[in-house]
């Protein structure tokens, strides 16, 4: 997970609290006696603390992903999240303190070797880095909390995905056990209570990931917030393709009309392919509708590899128009 190797980002008084202790045992090694010798503590015990300082800093700020590396996903979630622009503005003050704790002490040991009085200077210098450090505590309070966070949002991988959607109790998570064998891994998503559900299967060697979304596809779209729209739309940036899944036998308990009325939204909603499913065709409440692209039941098994090879066809053909975007050759003839 890309967010797993930001550490918890200190106070400014745990930062300072640190910086001065290893300042004192900087200097308690290097005590004897003579004038000259007790200059020489003073300046290991700015140096000391100016460095745990400015290297804590500067690792606060290397620990935080590149965010025009990001992944788009992730890059939207983050976003929404903490906001992409309060980060950047949080690691700039953060990173504009380690750099100036750095000149401080450059100033701080040439002004104590022209002076008597190493330890006045010394002081003077302990004030002015500790107040750089305070003023930027809201900063670190952020990056904080951010952390926090961002480590929470799922491992979705970047590679070939079909996201399901469709009301509750049709059979999305059915058909994800069907399809990847295992348990999927629960993970927490922001703006839903149940989080998504991933799971992954094989063919031919490729990985892929199945995304369960309960509560984030599953009712209309004119019941959510702004928030919860915009993490549904992260999903686009996904190399993904929707399964819709349907209940046409209505046991779920929403009627056709209902259901087809979420799919146009999701249509619309999304610029990625997507298959129309109607499962529980083992069912004698079964009905056939003219809107499906295919029939299945993940009880019995019916159409599940058929919808598969369809899915990943659409990934494929998708993945191929796309390079073709890229490339156009100019050929004339
Ligand atoms: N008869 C029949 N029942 C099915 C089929 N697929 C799923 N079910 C049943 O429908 C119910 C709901 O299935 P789930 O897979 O939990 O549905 P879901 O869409 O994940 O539901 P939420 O997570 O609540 O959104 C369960 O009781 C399943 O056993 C099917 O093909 N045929
Ligand atoms: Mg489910």
């Amino acid at each position: 997970m890309i967010f797993e190797k930001i550490h918890t980002v200190p106070t400014s008084d745990e930062l300072i609290d640190k910086a001065f202790r290893r300042a004192a045992r900087a200097r308690a090694g290097k005590r004897t006696t003579g004038r000259v010798s007790a200059q020489k503590a003073e300046e290991s015990m700015l140096l000391t603390s100016a460095n745990v300082l400015s290297d804590n800093l500067a690792n606060i700020v290397r620990r935080f992903p590149n965010f025009d590396d990001l992944p788009r996903f992730y890059y939207e979630l983050t976003d929404i999240l903490v906001g992409i622009d309060n980060l950047r503005m949080s690691l700039g003050s953060v990173d504009w303190a380690s750099g100036m704790i750095h000149d401080i002490s450059r100033e701080y040991v040439g002004k104590m070797r022209k002076s008597r009085d190493a330890i006045g200077i010394r002081k003077e210098a302990f004030g002015r880095m500790a107040s750089i450090i305070k003023s930027i505590n809201k900063n670190l309070l952020m990056l904080n909390e951010a952390r926090n966070t961002l480590r929470k949002l799922p491992s979705v991988h970047d590679e070939p995905t079909i996201v399901v959607a469709g009301y509750p109790n049709v059979g999305k998570s059915s058909f994800v056990s069907a399809v990847t064998g295992a348990r999927p891994e629960i993970a927490s998503y922001p703006f839903t209570t149940k989080g998504v559900s991933i799971g992954h299967f094989f063919r031919d060697n490729d990985r892929y990931q199945v995304l369960d979304t309960p509560g984030l596809l599953d009712r209309p779209m004119a019941e959510r917030n702004h928030i919860e729209l915009q993490a549904i739309t992260a999903l686009k940036y996904l190399d993904a393709v929707v399964l819709f899944i349907l209940d046409a036998s209505e046991t779920c308990g929403y009627e056709i009309s209902d259901q087809k009325r979420m799919l146009d939204e999701v249509k619309e909603q999304f610029d990625l392919p997507i298959l129309v499913a109607a499962n529980k065709s083992d069912l004698p409440e079964f009905k056939e509708t003219d809107f499906i692209d295919m029939k299945m039941s993940t009880i019995t098994g019916e159409g599940i590899d058929l919808m598969v090879n369809k899915l990943l066809d659409m990934i494929g053909e998708k993945n191929y128009a796309e390079s073709d975007d890229v490339e156009k050759p100019d050929i004339t003839f």
